[in-house]
C-alpha cells in the first residue's frame, strides 16, 4: 500500500506505526501538510477533503482518517480487544483523542513548533485546557500500563504521538509522571527511535 502522510504529524504517524508494527509492506510518500501541498488536483484525486494521512491500497482504493485508517490495518490483530466491552473502551478513548485531546494538544503543537507562532497569536486557553487533559490521561494510567485491558491497543496508538509531541507545544509534560512511563513503555514497545 502507498502511504501519504507528513512526518511530523502525529496523525500520519499513528499510520506509520501501526504499518510497521503489524509488519505491513508500505511505501511512504511524504506530503508536507500546511504548505498547500495538500490542495493540488493529484492529492485531492486521493482525498477530496485534502488532509494527510491518506492510504492508497493495491486496488486502488483510497482511505482517509487516521483512526479509520489504522482500525482497518488493524482488523483481527491483536491491537484491537476482542472483548466487545473492551473494544467499545478502546473506541471511547480514540473518539476522545479526535474531538478533545487532538484539537488543543496538536493544534497548540503545530501553531508554535511548525507554524512559529507568538504567544500573543495563539489563543490563550489551549495551554491550560491541554494540561487539564494531560492531567486526566495521568489519573487513568495511574496504576495501569495501559489505556484499556492489559494490552497495548489502538487507543495507546492514537493517543501517543500528539502526546509524545507536547512538549513541542509548550506543555509540562514533565509533570505528569504516569504519561511518561506509559510513553515509555508505547516507545519500547514500537521501538520507536528517541525524539
Ligand atoms: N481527523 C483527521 C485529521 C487530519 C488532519 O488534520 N491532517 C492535517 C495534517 S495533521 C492536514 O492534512 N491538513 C491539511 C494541510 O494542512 O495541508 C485524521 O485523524 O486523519
Amino acid at each position: 500500500m502507498d502511504i501519504f502522510g507528513d512526518d511530523r504529524s502525529g496523525n500520519c504517524l499513528k499510520v506509520r506505526w501501526a504499518a510497521q508494527h503489524l509488519n505491513l509492506s508500505y511505501r511512504w510518500h511524504e506530503v508536507l501538510a500546511l504548505t498547500g501541498a495538500t490542495a493540488t488536483p493529484e492529492f485531492l484525486s486521493l482525498n477530496p477533503l485534502g488532509q494527510v494521512p491518506v492510504v492508497r491500497f493495491k486496488d486502488g482504493r483510497t482511505l482517509a482518517q487516521s483512526n479509520a485508517i489504522i482500525l482497518y490495518l488493524a482488523e483481527g490483530s491483536p491491537l484491537i480487544p476482542a472483548d466487545a466491552f473492551d473494544r467499545a473502551k478502546m473506541y471511547e478513548w480514540m473518539f476522545w483523542e479526535q474531538y478533545s485531546h487532538e484539537p488543543i494538544i496538536a493544534v497548540r503543537r503545530a501553531k508554535v513548533h511548525l507554524l512559529g507562532q507568538t504567544e500573543d497569536a495563539i489563543d490563550p486557553n489551549l495551554l491550560p485546557r491541554g494540561e487539564v487533559i494531560l492531567g486526566q490521561m495521568d489519573a487513568h494510567l495511574h496504576g495501569r500500563d495501559w489505556f484499556v485491558g492489559k494490552a497495548f491497543s489502538l487507543a495507546d496508538l492514537a493517543l501517543l504521538p500528539y502526546t509524545r509531541f507536547s512538549h513541542q507545544g509548550g506543555f509540562e509534560i514533565g509533570r505528569f509522571r504516569d504519561v511518561l512511563a506509559w510513553i515509555a513503555r508505547c516507545e519500547a514497545l514500537l521501538e520507536l527511535p528517541p525524539l
